[in-house]
C-alpha cells in the first residue's frame, strides 16, 4: 500500500519537531503548523482513497481477460515508482523478472476491483519482463524496457 509515503511523511515530521526541540524564537512555531498539515496528509493517505499518487514512473493495469493494459512499457533507469490498478474481477499480482529471475523485494497486489497497489524498485538498463504470479495467470505478461 501506500507504506513509503506515510513512511517518509512521517520522518518529515520528526525532523521538524527535533529541530523545533533546539529552537528558540517564536518562528519555530512555523515548522510546527507544517508538521500538524503533513500529519494530516499521513491520516488521510492511510485510508484506502484508491487513487494514484501523482508522481507514478510507471502505471499498469491489470485487465479483464487476465492481460495488462499494455505489451509493452518503457521508464527510465533508477528508481521506479510502480502503480498497480486492478480493473478486473479477480486477484492479480504484478513482479519484475529478467530472464527466468524475478527482482527480489517488489511484488504487488491488488485483490479486487478498484484495488491499487504501489511501490517502488530499482532496475538497471535493460529489458524485463512484467508478470503476474496467480496460478493459471501465465498469460499476463508484458515487456519492461528499462533505459
Ligand atoms: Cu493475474
Amino acid at each position: 500500500m501506500n507504506q513509503s509515503f506515510a513512511h517518509s511523511k512521517t520522518e518529515f515530521c520528526l525532523y521538524y519537531v527535533s529541530m523545533n526541540r533546539f529552537a528558540k524564537s517564536s518562528r519555530a512555531l512555523i515548522p510546527v503548523v507544517a508538521c500538524v498539515v503533513a500529519l494530516g496528509a499521513c491520516s488521510s493517505s492511510s485510508t484506502p482513497a484508491e487513487t494514484l499518487p501523482a508522481d507514478i514512473g510507471l502505471e499498469v493495469h491489470a485487465v479483464s481477460g487476465l492481460k495488462f493494459d499494455k505489451t509493452n512499457y518503457e521508464v527510465g533507469a533508477g528508481d521506479v515508482f510502480v502503480g498497480y490498478i486492478n480493473e478486473d474481477s479477480v486477484r492479480h499480482t504484478l513482479v519484475v523478472a529478467q530472464g527466468d529471475t524475478k527482482v527480489s523485494g517488489f511484488e504487488l497486489k491488488v485483490n479486487k476491483n478498484g484495488s491499487i497497489d504501489t511501490g517502488s524498485v530499482t532496475l538497471q538498463a535493460g529489458n524485463y519482463v512484467l508478470l503476474c504470479t496467480v496460478p493459471g495467470h501465465q498469460s499476463m505478461k508484458a515487456d519492461l524496457t528499462v533505459s
